[in-house]
């Protein structure tokens, strides 16, 4: 149940003060909910709504939501096995080509992802692939950069909910297509560092077809009494296992049809 709760209001906002404080100092803090052992899913939603409301009070601007763990790979990489959803911000987007200190963040890994921008806003219990489709303005290439606020990059279901799972930064890219002109179910990718490929994967690697991905966000944040609001970004998930970076580093992402995106880390 994302919205059942036991933790006290005054305990969430110490906790996603914790986090952001975090992030912000590039120092990672011990995993918390052994330490609250009674701690439910909607906490752990609760404490990234307080992330949410303490970036917005500095100007942050949610530019809109990101899946998480809605591939096979990506489950296994950190041993949860649910999917999940947080949020994007203005202040965490960085342009196709661009040069990224590895210094902003604690242990940042890349991820290929399937993103969509959506065209009207999406919600509903029941909503459905082919709802979430016909809300759809048009699909783009993305890389998003994660970057757990726990140590070793070691956490569970509610921590990483509650880190606003691993949010730290997004690159767009290459080519905007409409859904009815790109299959993103065979839609391919190929991950490369330094000139090696490290990762291959498609589309239907996220649920089956990243449209799923998109429904089940829909499905959540109803949950949660919320929707997608139209013109949200929504980064669908990870298609392969996400790759740790370091200074030094030229990643490439190619895709099929949408282009390639390309990042250097120093
Ligand atoms: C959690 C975030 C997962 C994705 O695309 O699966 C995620 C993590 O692996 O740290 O963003
Ligand atoms: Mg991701």
């Amino acid at each position: 149940m994302l919205t059942e709760r036991t933790l006290a209001d005054a305990e969430v906002a110490a906790l996603g003060e914790c986090l952001d404080e975090a992030a912000m100092a590039c120092q990672p803090v011990e995993m918390f909910t052994e330490r609250h052992p009674g701690m439910q899913l909607g906490d752990a939603y609760a404490i990234q709504a307080c992330l949410r409301q303490r970036m917005e009070s500095r100007g942050t601007r949610v530019t809109g939501l990101k899946m998480g763990l809605t591939s096979r790979a990506k489950m296994q990489q950190v041993g949860v096995a649910e999917s999940i959803h947080g949020f994007i911000t203005d202040r965490a987007a960085y342009g196709d080509g661009a040069t990224i200190p590895v210094n902003r963040f604690i242990h940042p890994r890349i991820e290929a992802e399937i993103a969509v921008v959506m065209a009207r806003s999406l919600g509903g219990a029941n909503c459905t692939a082919l709802e979430a489709g016909e809300a759809v303005d048009f699909v783009l290439p993305a890389i998003e950069i994660i970057d757990s606020r726990y140590a070793d990059f070691r956490f569970d279901l509610l921590s990483v909910v509650s880190d606003n799972t691993s949010a730290a930064g997004y690159v767009l890219g290459g080519h905007s297509r409409s859904l009815g002109s790109i299959d993103v179910v065979t839609e391919g990718v190929v991950l490369t560092c330094n000139g090696e490929v490290k990762e291959t994967g498609a589309g239907a690697a996220v649920l089956g077809n990243p449209l799923e991905a998109v429904a089940l966000l829909a499905r959540q944040r109803a949950a949660l009494g919320e929707d997608i609001p139209a013109g949200s970004l929504v980064l669908t998930g990870g298609i392969t296992a996400a790759l740790p970076v370091k200074a030094g580093d030229v990643v490439t992402v190619h895709y099929q049809t949408l282009g390639t995106i390309r990042l250097r880390f120093s």
